[in-house]
């Protein structure tokens, strides 16, 4: 069954990979499933047609038979559920992974999520500054907690899960601050997170729609 998930037409991240399309697409990627693209333009976003697929009027969503799908995380839990390969099969293993993937965007994206409404939206507030150094202080403090849960594991739990997918992503918001880089074993699971074959294919495909450049071959696929 065709999956159809949706991405910006002209993405802000100029094809950086943070639009949260980079998400689903990863996890396709991880499961070996293809997956067909519907771009919206911005001035689609707030449209019925669009709305009926995503309440918020956002993207992604995710569409499979009669099947559709809002919330990156959701669909991300989704993927997990109905393809192998995301979650372990041991049945506690994977509620631990299920916490870990509510960790990632209800207790650690959130703060970083502050940290760019200050830098883009509030920056011109006499208040601005003082803001910003309690946000990052949160972030400091949160990243230090998890850092010190993870150590010198490779992964959140165990084998790589969908909760990787979703706290990578959520820490790679913080590439280029040296919030991320004060926590060395923090920079270097998102470099594992994206040293991956399928982060690099998502990717790939995600900045082929602001170059208009072919993606990377999936698996087994040849080049040219
Ligand atoms: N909780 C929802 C989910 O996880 O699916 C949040 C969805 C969401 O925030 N979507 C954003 C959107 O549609 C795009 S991804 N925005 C348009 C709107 O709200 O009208 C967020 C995003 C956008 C841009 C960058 N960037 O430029 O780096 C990064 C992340």
């Amino acid at each position: 069954m065709t999956i159809t998930i949706t991405a910006f037409a002209d993405s802000p991240d100029r094809g950086g990979g943070y639009a949260r399309d980079m998400i689903v697409r990863w996890a396709l990627e991880e499961v070996g499933q293809p997956y067909e693209v519907r771009l919206v333009p911005w001035a689609d976003f707030k449209k019925p047609a669009h709305r009926a697929r995503q309440p918020f009027g956002q993207i992604p969503t995710y569409e499979e038979g009669d099947l559709v799908l809002f919330e990156s995380g959701a669909i991300v839990l989704h993927i997990a559920e109905r393809f192998s390969g995301l979650f372990p099969a041991d049945a506690n293993a994977r509620a631990r992974a299920i916490a870990w993937m509510f960790a990632a965007v209800s207790s650690v994206e959130p703060l970083i999520v502050q940290r760019e409404v200050v830098e883009y939206l509030e920056s011109d507030k006499s208040w601005a500054g003082e803001r910003m150094a309690m946000v990052e202080q949160r972030i400091r403090d949160r990243l230090g907690e998890l850092s010190a849960r993870l150590g010198d594991a490779e992964w959140l739990d165990g084998d790589f899960s969908a909760a990787d997918i979703l706290m990578v992503q959520a820490l790679r918001r913080l590439e280029g601050s040296d919030l991320l880089a004060a926590f060395a074993n923090l920079a270097a699971y998102v470099e594992r997170g994206k040293a991956r074959p399928a982060f690099k294919r998502a990717f790939a495909a995600q900045l082929a729609v602001f170059t208009g450049q072919n993606p990377l071959p999936r698996e087994g696929e040849r080049a040219g």
